[in-house]
């Protein structure tokens, strides 16, 4: 027999309604909400490092312009998703420490090098396309301050994937040189795209709860079919090609058939044994201790604030 707090959970989910911070929820639910916010806050955090590595060789000043302000917005997106996890009863403090001790989860996208300018486009066109892909249903979660957050996140997403597409056009449109460079960041960012999306459907053990808790609103293969079918058209247009030969539409399931995605490469990123992992977190942490003085400076000020109103 369900408590009255529980019908009236299971009411507003299936109503697809909204759960808001002081609704009580079940735990489980509550835990997941964290593990995912939590995981998506600190990939916009650790999302910041690959493309903050071009800020100061951009190839002009507009580019440098557009470059930061796409770098600012991602240090934005993980305020929002920390404080929508905060809401949840987490502190900022505790999902920072986990993420600087090496035991919180971030995408793996953010463990691969940026060696060339054109990773700047293959990021925009790839990641930030595969971002929008995964977040546009996330604006529906059935957790408000998530989905709300969300909102405002793809909006800026959306502007993120042109700047990048825009990027690889002009290098199409540029010297044989700028066109195989492209290319090249095409076909390095291709399968690493594709796994953001995370394990297949017979291997994700929480999709199927996140679903019924209308978390999730497509299963992880759905969702990356649909980055494919984006991708097609957009690859023509640009003029390059997708690093797998076995892309085809299945006229008749509407489905694209593609070759088997390298699953021991992802697994061995999440354990931490991918190409950046070790320096990704090397970096947040060291940039961390050089903030503490700031942390400590605003406490004491507010210390000192407080302490003088109470006279
Ligand atoms: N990397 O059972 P599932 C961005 C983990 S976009 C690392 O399928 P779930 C924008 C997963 O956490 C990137 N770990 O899990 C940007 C779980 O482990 P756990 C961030 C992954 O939650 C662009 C385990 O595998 N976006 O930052 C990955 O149902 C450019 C089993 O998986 C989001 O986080 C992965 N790729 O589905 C910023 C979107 N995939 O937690 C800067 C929100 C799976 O049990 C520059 N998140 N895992 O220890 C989600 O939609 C979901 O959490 C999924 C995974 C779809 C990622």
């Amino acid at each position: 027999e369900p408590s009255p707090d529980e019908r009236q959970f299971d009411d507003l989910i299936a109503a697809d309604s909204r759960i808001e911070p002081r609704d009580w929820m079940p735990d489980a639910y509550r835990k997941t909400l964290v593990r995912q916010i939590s995981q998506h806050a600190h990939s916009e955090i650790i999302g910041m490092q690959p493309e903050a590595n071009w800020i100061t060789r951009a190839p002009s000043l507009k580019r440098k312009a557009i470059l930061m302000a796409k770098v600012q917005d991602e240090a934005g997106h993980g305020l929002y998703l920390y404080s929508a996890a905060q809401t949840l009863g987490t502190p900022r403090d505790e999902m920072t420490e986990a993420l600087i001790a090496g035991k919180a989860r971030y995408s793996s996208i953010f463990n691969y090098p940026t060696p060339t300018w054109a990773d700047m486009g293959a990021i925009g066109w790839l990641v930030d396309g595969a971002a929008i892909c995964n977040q546009v249903p996330l604006c529906r979660a059935s957790y408000g301050p998530y989905g709300r957050a969300m909102v405002r996140i793809c909006k800026e997403e959306s502007f993120h994937q042109r700047q990048g597409f825009e990027i690889l056009l002009e290098l199409m449109r540029g010297t044989d040189a700028q066109r195989a460079m492209a290319q090249d960041a095409v076909d390095r960012w291709y399968w690493p795209a594709l796994q953001m999306f995370g394990p297949p459907d017979d291997a994700s053990p929480n999709s199927a709860q996140s679903m019924a808790w209308n978390i999730k609103r497509f299963s992880n293969d759905e969702l990356r079919q649909r980055f494919v079918s984006m991708l097609v058209p957009q690859a023509e247009v640009l003029g390059v090609t997708l690093p797998d030969p076995k892309l085809r539409l299945d006229e008749e399931t509407g489905q694209y058939e593609m070759s088997e995605i390298d699953w021991t490469e992802f697994n061995e990123v999440l354990a931490g044994r991918g190409p950046m992992n070790a320096q990704r977190l090397q970096r947040r942490r060291d940039a961390h201790e050089d903030g503490a003085w700031v942390r400590e400076a605003a406490a004491e000020y507010a210390r000192k604030q407080a302490a003088a109103r109470e006279v």
